[in-house]
């Protein structure tokens, strides 16, 4: 572990949050975490390799680990913008066009309370602003500083059913020309991560990079950062946030867009 590590670990609490409740609401410990890797729902769901990776990280390092953060001067001079980058969806194309005044974040699945935030909304509930970099699977990286409200906040707003286990990201975007059909690469990006990531501090829906509004090539009104993992996990283009026991039904059932396509539901970095 780097120096950075170590001192930036130091600086945030150890904190039972939602996990732990959703957790003993379930009748399990916090370190039941284990356990619910082993249920075997989640056992089909995770390759022999990519589980490995994810208990490593889980129970090695610890499901708190902080990512590296980086100073100002450290940020990239340019951001690659990657994958979607200009969504041509007809919903997506109006409310880009009222700079996403009626867009809103829908909150729902098992959760206590389904809610709706508008992005005036968002930025009125806590912030964290972290630097960080972001690894894409391809091979390159960059560091950026990004504003938003930590995913836990909105989480425990909404309050978790006893059954939920992941957080899907259901965006805006498709990868191709934007027009919905049968073709299986005409899909809308998606993405799901578990209770422990979602309660991560460094997990926020980011609506501002580097000091100012997301743009459109960096998944405007609101994207995902998702500090150990890969790029891919990160979604932009935010539409709804669903909490679900499995992802099983989803799609492919392999748990996102790339998923779906052959890579790790674990990208762990
Ligand atoms: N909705 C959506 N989210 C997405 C993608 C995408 O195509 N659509 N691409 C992913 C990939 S592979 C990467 S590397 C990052 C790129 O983020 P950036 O454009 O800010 O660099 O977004 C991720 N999230
Ligand atoms: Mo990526």
């Amino acid at each position: 572990m780097s120096e950075r590590d170590e001192r930036t670990r130091g600086e945030v609490p150890h904190r039972r949050g939602f996990l732990a409740a959703a957790l003993s609401l379930a009748g399990l410990a916090l370190s039941g975490c284990d356990r619910v890797s082993n249920e075997p729902h989640a056992r089909s769901i995770l390759g022999a390799a990519n589980e490995l990776t994810y208990r490593v990280q889980r129970f090695l390092l610890g499901a708190h680990r902080l990512a590296p953060e980086y100073s100002e001067a450290e940020i990239s001079s340019e951001f690659r913008a990657n994958g979607s980058t200009d969504p041509q969806d007809d919903e997506y194309l109006d409310l880009a066009d009222k700079d996403f005044a009626n867009w809103r974040l829908k909150v729902d699945g098992l959760v206590e309370r389904e809610l709706s935030f508008s992005l005036a909304d968002l930025r009125a509930l806590p912030s964290r602003t972290q630097i960080t970099r972001h690894d894409c699977v391809e091979g390159w990286s960059c560091i950026g500083k990004w504003t938003g409200v930590p995913l836990a906040e909105i989480l425990s707003r909404a309050g978790l059913g006893p059954q939920a286990r992941y957080v899907v990201f259901h965006c805006a975007d498709t990868l191709n020309d934007g027009s919905l059909s049968d073709d299986p690469e005409s899909i809308r990006y998606y993405e799901t991560i578990d209770l422990a990531d979602a309660d991560h501090p460094q997990t926020i829906l980011a609506y501002d990079m580097n000091g100012k509004k997301l743009d459109i090539a960096h998944g405007a009104p609101l994207r995902l950062r998702l500090e150990r993992q890969l790029g891919y996990k990160m979604a932009k283009y935010i539409m709804r946030i669903e909490v679900v026991r499995s992802f099983a039904g989803l799609h492919g059932g392999k748990g996102g867009y790339w998923e779906d396509r052959g890579y790790e539901w674990y990208a762990g970095i």
